[in-house]
């Protein structure tokens, strides 16, 4: 699945702006035709936080905006393509229901073609956000009557997942024109064989079309004309992607009709390898050490909405204290955040929206189907990005159950097939599986969530880092592998000081992280280590949940730094100055 492009061959147009909503709280409208006296909503943006009483509204709601063909699309091919609908999306044009979608933050494609109007299209969807057991993520899950607790502290809204259920349609809806013999998918792998780059390019089309590829950059210019599914190019003295240098050439497909071409796409080619050796990650053959956090789509107002502007801040503030990577928590980001990891050299473990998996039977076969369904998507969206080094296939899923071994191990071949090249994990949470977390056996990289001096001895981050020690060398010792500790942090509520520290308070925040990284930083076996959370981030009422908010980022929820940000770039960079 390609991302659309505008070319020779190619044409696109964004719908973002004011569409017209309203809210279907019986799930009775039939309003795929179309509907008058709508609000105005901004889309690209969550509908939670802009309208007036709709904060907790999980509902569904209707969503209409109208076009017209721009000029010479005519005679076209049209598609409709949707970032991400949280959470389930159907869609009409001119009346006629022309697909769904489950599961929001991965992008799905919807031809319009033989609906379309030259002037005055009504394009409606329909989003339904109700949380169900059956759902991935699932929310809504009775409680065990047989617990002396049922109902007793519940989160509201009753997500099983520590994050605002925000919904609506969240990311850039495109149109655009695809030619009549189209490029259907590129698949770039890469290699290296001693200072030459190895760029295999593998081009999905209709059979017997032959293709041309241009690799140009860093003083190269290649150009292959094939037949064949793929082509591998060489690209001598090849400037590698990391990091410290995120090297890009561009690549350009076309298909060929004789001499002349019909369609055509470029993208962006990182040439770099990823392994796991041992108990080390190697890219490019050498260890690699990661810094950094996991993070959220969270913003005042757009809620999980695409802000551009938040997205390049956030990156000014992982380079400012010294980060070099993170995790896709808890759902896939927009693609506009994986194109500027490429050029920026982040490292990302990408991850799908498969977070509070729990194992009970009923809706289990369904919550399956959708795991499957999210690997594939996400894999077929992200796989051509060299900043991509890892994919996770959940965070911290309730696999103290027999049933989860086998579910994952499932999961992980699927992804296995899928892509070859890159390392899958599970992100697991000691309170849950603890050291007998089923995955470890198979996954390639063990990524651990630990809260010690936080959820557990608490108020004692000497303690706290002791059992997290003991903890980490008995798993290394039993397995063998790369370890990454993916969570660890502590809530701050920003200005709140303490001397000696306390929980809550910003020393504390300072002191918990200095004394995991100081010990983490000791451990040859650790490969990385990402904070929990670079900024604070809304999630449901609890009472464990103050005000609405985990306040674990080192940054504000408006992105001011805490004491521990500059703690973090002292440590990450060396010195203060970094
Ligand atoms: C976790 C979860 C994350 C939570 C975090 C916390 O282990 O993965 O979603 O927000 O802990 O702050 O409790």
């Amino acid at each position: 699945m390609l991302y659309p492009q505008a070319n020779a061959y190619r044409q696109m147009i964004d719908l973002s702006g004011f569409w017209e909503f309203r809210t279907d709280p019986d799930a009775a409208g039939d309003f795929g035709i179309g509907f008058d006296q709508g609000q105005p909503i901004a889309v690209p943006a969550s509908w939670n936080d802009q309208l007036t009483g709709l904060r907790d509204y999980l509902g569904v709601a209707w969503y209409q905006t109208h076009f017209n063909l721009p000029w010479g699309w005519n005679d076209q091919r049209v598609f409709a393509r949707f970032g991400s609908v949280n959470y389930l999306a159907d869609v009409w044009l001119n009346g006629t229901h022309l697909g769904q979608h489950e599961g929001g933050h991965l992008p799905f494609d919807i031809e319009l073609t033989t609906h379309l109007k030259e002037h005055g299209n009504r394009l409606v969807v329909r989003v339904d956000g109700e949380l169900a057991p059956d759902r991935v993520p699932p929310g809504n899950i009775p409680p065990d009557p047989r617990s002396p607790f049922a109902g007793f502290m519940r989160n509201y809204p009753a997500n099983a997942f520590d994050f605002f259920p925000y919904c609506g349609i969240q990311r850039p809806v495109l149109l655009y024109t695809l030619p009549p013999q189209a490029i259907e998918d590129v698949i770039v792998t890469t290699g290296i064989d001693g200072t030459t780059g190895v760029v295999r390019v593998q081009v999905e089309r209709p059979a017997g079309t032959p293709v041309r590829v241009s690799l140009h950059g860093h003083g190269i210019a290649i150009r292959q004309t094939f037949d064949e599914r793929d082509a591998v190019l060489t690209v001598p003295q090849a400037a590698l992607w990391s990091p410290a240098a995120p090297n890009l050439y561009d690549l350009t497909v076309d298909l060929m009709d004789g001499d002349a071409p019909v369609d055509r796409c470029t993208l962006k080619v990182g040439i770099r390898t990823i392994e796991v050796d041992g108990d080390q990650l190697l890219l490019n053959g050498q260890p690699v050490k990661l810094t950094g956090f996991g993070r959220h789509e969270d913003f005042p107002v757009t809620g999980r909405g695409y802000v551009p502007a938040v997205i390049v801040k956030d990156y000014e503030l992982m380079k400012w204290v010294g980060a070099n990577s993170f995790r896709t928590t808890h759902y896939p980001y927009s693609e506009q955040m994986m194109d500027l990891a490429d050029r920026l050299g982040f490292l990302v473990i990408d991850e799908t929206q498969a977070v509070g998996l729990y194992f009970a039977e009923q809706g289990l076969d369904r919550r399956r189907e959708l795991c499957h369904q999210y690997t594939r998507e996400l894999i077929a969206r992200d796989k051509n990005h060299p900043s991509v080094i890892m994919w996770s296939l959940a965070n911290e899923p309730f696999n103290n159950d027999p049933k989860a071994g086998p579910f994952f191990r499932e999961l992980y071949d699927l992804a296995k097939r899928l892509d070859p090249t890159r390392p899958v994990t599970v992100v697991n949470v000691g309170m849950i599986s603890g050291p007998d977390e089923p995955t470890f056996e198979f996954v390639d990289v063990l990524c651990m969530n630990r809260y010690y001096g936080w959820y557990s001895e608490a108020g004692r981050i000497e303690a706290g880092v002791e059992a997290l020690e003991a903890e980490l060398d008995a798993t290394h010792a039993k397995f063998g592998k790369p370890i990454l500790v993916t969570e660890f942090g502590a809530d701050t509520l920003p200005g709140w000081h303490a001397e000696p520290s306390e929980m809550f308070s910003e020393e504390y925040q300072a002191e918990f992280l200095t004394a995991y990284i100081e010990l983490m930083n000791r451990k040859p076996y650790i490969a990385g280590q990402h904070v929990w959370n670079l900024c604070d981030f809304k999630t449901s009422q609890a009472v464990f949940r103050t005000a609405a908010m985990n306040f674990k980022g080192v940054f504000t929820r408006d992105r001011r730094p805490k004491l521990a940000a500059h703690r973090l770039r002292a440590l990450w960079h060396g010195n203060a100055d970094g």
